[in-house]
């Protein structure tokens, strides 16, 4: 396709042509000269005193190498992980950040904490070799569950942590909220879990680190959103290699969802034993050590009231959210439940005054950190339950009582009282879309007739509102965080007019190469075909913080538009050179230069090679070359938003939910890729209605071991069990952005969770259900029914 394919058209995504020929360059692919590999041995117990790590028969297994442990590391002075944002609690005390090293020493904290790592020349001797590794533990009670490990008498996971309690929170006006719920004419009151989620991508984590002797210079490849962090991160706190002797690389990666954009301790341990051994080491996880190793997500308990007036207009909410930690604090851990949560308890609705504390919490389980949404889906959960259990308990219909508290579109900008001020959205325009897409009107028809077959039938509804593209430095400040996250892009224009694009997001299923192209080809008049994209290689590309909290359009996307910027200014002054005008006289239109007003003209190709040849060009003025680079720092958040409807049946013989209708209207501001953005959409709806309905990540509450450590025990949503998505945009543009573009990469894990448990409670309203929690398992399910006395 050698034309120009710009903002709003759907071409074929350019990185579908190797993936979907098995020919993507993945971690595990990669073969370096002599290289070793390597496994690790992880902890069997939840919490125990290591009083000896025994490694001298797995040293004599033939091909073993070498085999090091966390005290090895800890005499080679290596650092910790890195583990916190600067989250303060209520009293400005500093949370609690006790050391994560890579490899255990002393104490063990979960189940699969790593404890030596064995290398060989092949895969089978080290495995073999890691099951010699003798380990004589004190084990020690462990414990789990949120509320048990507040509880006085706990067992302490660390000395030096009281009441295994990392930080106690808070944001928003307590005393207006508590003068709100004195007033009010109706409280409505919930208990809710978030349950752990497991991330699970296709494709499992994977490091290899590099040692090059002659130059001192390490290389790490891993399967990681934001390699320029790993360096930073891994370079300077864990490793102290200099940054310029560092490369770290994010080749193809499938799929992340929020599991791979945290420093791990195997990236840190495969580096550092390829600079003990000089040469090369790989580790691959095996997809069950993944349940154990990989971060997981959510896991929250939450208390929540709505204090409304006789009318069913909001006053004021109050929530407490329990927010576990795991064993040790991950790269984001604290800051998901409290910056990415807090913050979007106003959903859609205008709530005069909301007041939340989060208490963050250790237990002896997986670290837990970001997952798909990070927060904003927890969020969305904890508003619209509420709102329909108001609904509910008020007698006023669910939809009436958004309508009548719904921000409407005229009062944007709206500053909520939880810091964040959104710039735009509609939400009524999507709601009232999705109302008339779902058929509200004939539901009770088709409620009826679900009846006249033995079955129950519910109809939820989710609005939600998103925070996406992280994080401006402005409001990250305020919110106590260390740092702010801009992005960065480099547009090369070759001199054949060709053009690389050199950024600093990560490409790891979203369609970057076709959607950045898009943007490239739009804005230069350049063929899409013209256009490529590189990524995650920190040798490549200068700079950038990569690809998470659905940022690398908003944020990326924006440094890219400004770099074109920078791009045709130096074309126009390269022009006005060369056909002798003004600067301000010349217009770039469609690929061309031209002088307002006449037919003299050039192309963005002669351009590109004059830019490049010295007689062409003012070199008084102007340097040769036609190269820019921008760093984009945003002003405020984007806020995506929308409404989801979800019609669901449910067998009362076998408690089975089956999902018959599934609607959503979002708003993701100025679309650069319809197809795209629809793919988007069902993958994170299905991801939604995994956690809804199947996913659930389940540890012993004695021992601490994962119940749910494989596929057998952990439930991942398959294709039989989503219906066809009927899905329409409707958008308002963002006002800060440069292309008026919001994020779209979380928004159907944020709307979709509370849409399936509004309508599986909607559909057990004959029988008094007021709120299921997640997952609506058969088994769960069930089990209510069989508990009811008002069978159908
Ligand atoms: N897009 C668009 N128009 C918009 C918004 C987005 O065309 N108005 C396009 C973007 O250009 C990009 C894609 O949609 O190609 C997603 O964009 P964006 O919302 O910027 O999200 P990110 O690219 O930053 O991706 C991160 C987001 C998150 S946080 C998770 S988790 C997630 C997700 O995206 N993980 C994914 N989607 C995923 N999809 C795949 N296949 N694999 C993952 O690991």
């Amino acid at each position: 396709m050698s034309e120009v394919i710009g903002i709003g058209s759907s071409p074929k995504r350019k990185e579908d042509a190797r993936f979907v020929r098995g020919r993507g360059n993945y971690v595990a692919d990669i073969k370096r000269p002599n290289m070793l590999v390597g496994v690790f041995h992880r902890s069997e117990h939840a919490h125990a005193i290591l009083k000896s790590v025994d490694v001298s028969a797995a040293l004599a297994v033939p091909g073993v190498r070498a085999v090091f442990t966390g005290e090895d590391m800890k005499a080679d002075n290596v650092g910790g992980l890195p583990v916190g944002w600067g989250i303060k609690g209520k009293d400005g005390e500093p949370m609690k950040e006790p050391p994560h090293p890579p490899m255990a020493h002393g104490k063990v904290r979960y189940v699969g904490d790593a404890i030596a790592f064995v290398v060989a020349e092949t895969e089978e001797q080290a495995q073999a070799a890691s099951e010699l590794v003798v380990v004589d533990y004190e084990v020690l009670p462990a414990v789990v569950g949120l509320v048990d490990a507040l509880k006085p008498g706990a067992p302490a996971i660390y000395d030096e942590v009281e009441n295994n309690l990392c930080c106690d929170w808070h944001l928003g006006d307590a005393p207006a909220v508590e003068a709100a719920f004195r007033s009010a004419a109706h409280v409505a009151s919930i208990e809710l879990v978030n349950n752990r989620l497991i991330g699970n991508p296709l494709e499992p984590r994977a490091a290899i680190g590099e040692y090059d002797f002659a130059t001192g210079q390490y290389t790490l490849w891993t399967t990681s959103q934001f390699p320029h962090v790993v360096r930073l991160l891994m370079g300077e706190m864990v490793l102290h290699i200099p940054q310029h002797k560092l490369r770290v690389v994010a080749p193809d990666v499938g799929g992340g969802f929020g599991v791979k954009q945290f420093h791990y301790a195997e990236e840190a341990v495969v580096t550092w034993a390829a600079g003990r051994l000089g040469g090369a080491v790989k580790w691959v996880c095996q997809r069950s050590e993944g349940f154990v190793s990989d971060a997981h997500g959510r896991d929250h308990v939450t208390e929540a009231e709505l204090a409304l007036d006789e009318a069913g207009k909001f006053l004021a909410m109050r929530v407490k959210t329990l927010a576990n930690m795991g064993a040790y604090l991950s790269t984001f851990g604290p800051n998901i439940p409290t910056n990415l949560y807090a913050p979007l308890l106003s959903g859609v609705y205008v709530i005069p005054s909301i007041y939340c504390e989060v208490k963050c919490v250790f237990t002896n389980t997986v670290p837990v950190d970001a997952y798909r949404g990070a927060g904003r889906p927890e969020a969305t959960f904890v508003v619209e339950r509420l709102v329909d259990l108001a609904a509910r308990e008020m007698g006023i219909d669910k939809i009436e009582i958004r309508k009548r508290n719904m921000i409407s579109r005229e009062s944007y900008p709206y500053q909520t009282p939880v810091l964040v001020e959104y710039d735009s959205g509609d939400p009524r325009g999507c709601l009232d879309r999705a109302e008339v897409l779902a058929d509200v009107a004939g539901f009770e028809a088709r409620r009826a007739e679900a009846a006249s077959r033995g079955k129950y039938l519910g109809l939820g509804i989710s609005t939600y509102v998103e925070a996406c593209g992280l994080a401006p430095s402005r409001l990250a400040g305020q919110l106590g965080a260390r740092g702010g996250l801009y992005e960065s892009a480099t547009v090369r224009v070759h001199p054949s007019g060709v053009v690389t694009v050199l950024i600093g997001t990560h490409n790891h299923g979203q369609g970057h190469e076709t959607t950045f192209a898009q943007i490239v080809s739009d804005h230069l008049g350049v063929p899409f075909e013209d256009v490529s994209i590189v990524c995650g290689d920190t040798d490549r590309v200068q700079f950038g913080m990569g690809t998470y909290g659905s940022r690398s359009l908003v944020v990326g996307g924006a440094a890219l538009a400004k770099a074109n910027d920078k791009v045709i200014l130096k074309g126009r002054k390269i022009a006005a050179h060369q056909l002798e005008a003004a600067l301000d006289d010349i217009i770039f239109e469609k690929g061309e230069f031209s002088v307002a007003g006449t037919d003299r003209k050039k192309s963005f190709v002669e351009i590109a090679g004059s830019a490049y040849v010295p007689f062409d060009y003012p070199l008084e003025t102007l340097e040769p070359g036609l190269e820019e680079q921008a760093f984009y720092d945003p002003v405020n958040f984007t806020y995506p938003g929308g409404a989801h409807f979800a019609e669901v049946e449910i067998d009362p013989e076998t408690g089975v939910v089956t999902i018959m209708r599934y609607t959503a209207v979002d708003d993701v501001g100025t679309v650069i890729n319809p197809m795209i953005v629809h793919g988007q959409l069902h993958g994170g709806i299905a991801q939604g209605i995994g956690q809804a309905l199947f996913e659930h990540g389940v540890y012993d509450q004695t021992s601490g071991q994962l119940l749910s450590g494989s596929f057998m025990d952990y439930c991942m949503p398959r294709a039989d069990n989503l219906p066809n998505f009927l899905l329409e945009q409707h958008s308002t543009t963002c006002t800060h952005t440069p292309m008026g573009v919001k994020g779209c990469g979380e928004c159907g894990t944020i709307g979709s969770p509370a849409a399936i448990i509004s309508a599986v409670v909607d559909a057990l309203k004959p029988l008094g259900v007021s709120h299921v929690d997640m997952p609506a398992t058969p088994n769960h399910i069930w089990n209510i029914i069989r508990s009811s006395s008002a069978r159908l």
